[in-house]
């Protein structure tokens, strides 16, 4: 489904139930290496409530000192594992004329946890579309333009959904408002994972 012309791409149920089990499966044998981390707001040190890890060649993530790639995991000083391929092939289906992603931001979402209205753009060129995969329970996400304040527009993302921003919405501002709890069984203790995919460097 296109929510807007030549920007958001939604791809509901884009994943079957089996291939969403894998990839849950992969990212989960990949916790131990790269343990989920809990990232801190720039200047104010404000824990967030999703708690992050990255795979790839570079991880996004912030602290104090506010956000950035880095090529170390914050607490172990490990470098990230490789992007699982269940996840890469995500990207070379959909995108097959773009470059491979060297970033892959994993979001765990408890059912309180929450994602403020933010752009990403601590990317090096915006020409290359993001791509996020939705695992486990359904979140209300927000979209709205390129500007902070504008209008925006809401909808869920459900487990197996996948979503571009490309093009005009490549720097619109977006969050997820809410988690619904027990809205899918695929995370044994429910919750939400989103797997974001970029091409930072
Ligand atoms: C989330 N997603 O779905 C948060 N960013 O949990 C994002 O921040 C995001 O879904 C860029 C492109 C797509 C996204
Ligand atoms: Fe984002």
């Amino acid at each position: 489904m296109l929510i807007r012309p030549g920007g958001t791409e939604l791809y509901t149920d884009y994943l079957s139930l089996a291939a969403q089990t894998d990839m849950v499966a992969a990212v989960r044998s990949l916790l131990n290496a790269a343990p989920l981390y809990t990232p801190t707001m720039p200047r104010t040190g404000k824990s967030m409530s999703v708690r992050m890890t990255n795979f790839g060649k570079t991880g996004w993530m912030s602290d104090h000192k506010g956000y950035r790639y880095q090529v170390n995991h914050p607490d172990t000083g490990a470098p990230w594992p490789d992007i699982p391929e269940s996840i890469l092939s995500v990207w070379r289906d959909l995108l097959p004329d773009q470059p491979l992603p060297d970033a892959c931001l994993v979001n765990f979402y408890d059912q309180d946890a929450k994602m403020g209205l933010h752009q990403d753009r601590d990317e090096q060129d915006f020409s290359v579309p993001v791509l996020s995969i939705s695992l486990g329970d359904t979140a209300l996400f927000r979209l709205g333009g390129t500007k902070r304040g504008g209008k925006t527009q809401s909808f869920r993302l459900s487990s197996g959904d996948v979503m571009l921003l490309r093009g005009e919405d490549r720097l619109a501002f977006h969050g997820i408002d809410r988690i619904y709890p027990g809205t899918s069984q695929l995370l044994k203790n429910g919750g939400r994972i989103n797997v974001t995919l970029r091409k930072a460097l």
